[in-house]
């Protein structure tokens, strides 16, 4: 067929080929969520149901895209850490991170009544989003490591702030003013004298972030083994989480992996097991065929 004369343009769009041979990140993060989080009354500092809400959509996106070897989640950002070696979408950078992107923000609205139950979508979420190129593991590691710090001191500080102002009775400005210059070793001291909360005691998923690996765990009941996502909650900083799973940089299948506890929530919907959330997911999705 003849081309038409306007073909010319498809010459104006650029090479967008990622770098062979190095670790993709693509990290999502909401846009204003300071406002969005006001509005949907999320509760202060950490709302469980966000965080299970952003922990349930990242798992769409890895259950989709299966080159992706960790994720790692807090507040409302996530970052997905694709194999070195990918050949994913031939390497085209806009497309890794526009569907990931686009996949990720479609499932945090699709999920949202599951979590949120009868509070209303007031307004549609939106997320940014980059992409980052590692060439070595060294780098990897301290990008994630970067995220988890930024978490703790993140977390540190409005677990405290928020200590001021709803336990305290301080308005907003007189806790900002009284945790200005303050180390952490000070937050964590205004929070055991003045509150009686010791802050390593605080849940680990909003001390650590969400760390999403892949695993195989035997099914409940049965004797069957299957692969999932598993949520951990763990220091990543340090050696032992790169030599408990050695699996991720050395990209091969995920190691079996025990549950001391009953299985989290995130990983009974993945094994079908009914689950309240799992009852409303299949009901969801029926409306939606
Ligand atoms: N109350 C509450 N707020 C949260 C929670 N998770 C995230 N947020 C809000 O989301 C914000 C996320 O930080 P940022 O991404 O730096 O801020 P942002 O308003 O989204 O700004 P941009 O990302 O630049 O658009 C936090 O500062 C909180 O205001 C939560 O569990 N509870
Ligand atoms: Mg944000």
């Amino acid at each position: 067929m003849a081309k038409s004369k306007f073909e010319y343009v498809k010459s104006f769009e650029t090479e967008d080929k990622l770098l062979p041979n190095c670790w993709i990140v693509v990290r999502v993060d909401g846009k204003s969520f300071h406002k969005f989080s006001e509005k949907h009354e999320f509760q202060k500092p950490n709302d469980m149901r966000a965080l299970d809400l952003m922990n349930r959509s990242a798992v769409k996106v890895m259950e989709q895209y299966k080159d992706i070897v960790i994720a790692y989640g807090e507040s409302d950002e996530y970052s997905f850490v694709l194999r070195k070696d990918t050949e994913i979408f031939n390497r085209r950078g806009f497309k890794i991170m526009t569907y990931i992107n686009s996949l990720f923000t479609s499932s945090y609205v699709f999920y949202w009544k599951q979590y949120f139950k009868e509070v209303k979508l007031k307004s549609p979420p939106y997320f940014d989003a980059r992409i980052v190129l590692y060439p070595t593991d060294e780098n990897i590691r301290d990008y994630l490591s970067w995220r988890q710090a930024d978490c703790h001191v993140n977390n540190l500080y409005n677990t405290t702030f928020w200590a001021l102002v709803i336990k305290g009775g301080l308005s907003n400005i007189e806790a900002e003013k009284r945790l200005c210059g303050t180390f952490s070793s000070d937050k964590n001291e205004i929070l055991f004298s003045e509150f009686n909360t010791n802050y390593n005691n605080e849940p680990e998923i909003f001390r650590k972030g969400t760390i999403l690996l892949r695993k195989r765990i035997k099914k409940p009941n049965s004797e069957h083994f299957k692969r999932v996502i598993v949520p951990l909650h763990e220091d990543l900083i340090g050696e032992k989480f790169w030599n408990t799973h050695s699996e991720v940089l050395s990209i091969k299948p995920g190691q079996d992996y025990y549950f001391n506890d009953t299985l989290p929530d995130l990983v009974k919907c993945q094994l079908c097991i009914n689950t309240k959330r799992n009852y409303d997911e299949k009901n969801n999705l029926k409306e939606a065929e």
